[in-house]
């Protein structure tokens, strides 16, 4: 005979584990003419080889070139120095990588010379995939003065222009994505906030230098800040 009882539990299981994650799941983000996606830093100073690699940098490319595809607005960015620039640890005698030094506007991570202006190690990743995006804008550009945001140098006030060109393209909503979550990321989403952005960080989009537990701290202000934090899925394809 037909076991009732069995097709029930069968039918139960069945729909608990189909529906009620769908029920709970938020209705994925679908990027509009509002919406911008920036692409923070993916350059071969950050990828492997690169004179700062980021962990696994390169897992994020086949990723942003994905969701960039749904994005009407893309903005590159490139970290641009100098040579001898202040943030670079050989600028400072007795001084290494990873070590802090405190500058005029404010303590300063040193960091292993990157990103020199017009090195291949400052071009973008030729294996980025985004022949529409509108803008790539440079930053970090100024020798004595980093620049980890998009937005604002690390002085606090000098702009980069950024957010004034969003606005007149009429942008309200700033998607993030890119090398490092922790640095040019976060700096670039807590700026976005404040200039009155709404405000995502596409985590799977991302990785992170971690140093000195930079990575949780940066989550930590981001949240603090209204940024939310996303994966990739739950941007509608
Ligand atoms: C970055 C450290 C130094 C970044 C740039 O792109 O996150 N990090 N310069
Ligand atoms: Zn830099």
């Amino acid at each position: 005979m037909f076991n009732r009882r069995l097709v029930l539990t069968g039918f139960g299981a069945t729909s608990v584990a189909a529906l009620a994650p769908a029920a709970l799941m938020a209705a994925p983000i679908k990027p509009d003419d509002a919406s911008a996606l920036l692409v923070i830093d993916v350059q071969n100073c950050f990828l492997p080889g690169g004179s700062l690699a980021v962990k696994d940098g390169e897992q994020v490319v086949p990723i942003i070139n994905r969701i960039a595809k749904g994005f009407a607005n893309v903005v590159m960015t490139q970290d641009w120095h100098t040579a001898g620039h202040v943030s670079f640890a050989s600028t400072h005698s007795g001084k290494k990588p990873f070590e802090t030094v405190d500058l005029s506007y404010g303590n300063q991570v040193l960091w292993p010379d990157h990103c020199v202006q017009g090195t291949d190690s400052a071009s973008l990743s030729k294996d980025l995939a985004i022949p529409h995006a509108g803008l790539v804008i440079r930053k970090g550009f100024n020798k004595n003065v980093d620049s980890y945001s998009a937005f604002t140098e690390a002085d606090g006030k000098t702009t980069t222009g950024l957010a004034a060109y969003l606005k007149a393209r009429k942008v309200k909503k700033v998607f993030l994505a890119g090398l490092a979550t922790d640095f040019c990321v976060a700096w670039s989403a807590l700026d976005a906030r404040k200039a009155g952005f709404e405000t995502w960080v596409i985590e799977d989009a991302c990785r992170g230098i971690d140093t000195q537990g930079s990575l949780a701290k940066a989550w930590a202000d981001m949240t603090k800040a209204g940024v939310k934090r996303i994966k990739s899925e739950d941007i509608a394809a």
